[in-house]
């Protein structure tokens, strides 16, 4: 029991670390990136979207100099096969938070330049209806990382 509180106490204290960024009322939280093995040519990067205003926004899109085409993706089960399809948006209503993670949504690094490596930052451009443009740095955690254990890095 004392060991979990310990844990606990760790991840949150890890937490406050995580890099963050603000656009008009959208927060953009620990946006991060799996390593690419070998001769990987796509990544996904992932992220926690807050909208803290009273109006809804939604992400439009994503661009990136590290890879040649970025999308917004998601993983749908089809008949108990997880496969990936594009999204034209996705959507953060007002006073709620999105989870981009593996499994889920995400945004879909295609035909990077150069494999990710872990403790790499990419630069990402996100762009949102409302709340406009916003570079962040994706930071590069390990091949196979969790989103559970995302912070333990940092
Ligand atoms: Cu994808």
């Amino acid at each position: 029991m004392k060991r979990l509180f310990a844990l606990a106490l760790l991840a949150v204290c890890a937490t406050a670390n995580a890099h963050d960024y603000t656009v008009g009322e959208l927060k953009i939280v620990h946006p991060w990136a799996r390593a690419t093995p070998g001769t990987i040519q796509n990544g996904a990067a992932y992220m926690t979207l807050t909208n803290t205003g009273k109006q809804a926004d939604r992400l439009v899109s994503a661009s990136t100099e590290a890879a040649g085409i970025t999308e917004l993706h998601t993983h749908l089960n089809e008949n108990g096969v997880m496969k990936m399809r594009q999204v034209n948006d996705i959507p953060v209503e007002a006073g709620s938070t999105v989870k981009l993670q593996p499994g889920g949504l995400h945004v879909m690094l295609i035909k990077l330049k150069q494999p990710l490596k872990e403790g790499d930052s990419v630069p990402l451009t996100l762009r949102f209806e409302k709340a406009g443009e916003v570079k962040v740095d994706v930071k590069v955690d390990k091949v196979g990382a969790m989103p559970a254990m995302q912070h333990a890095g940092h």
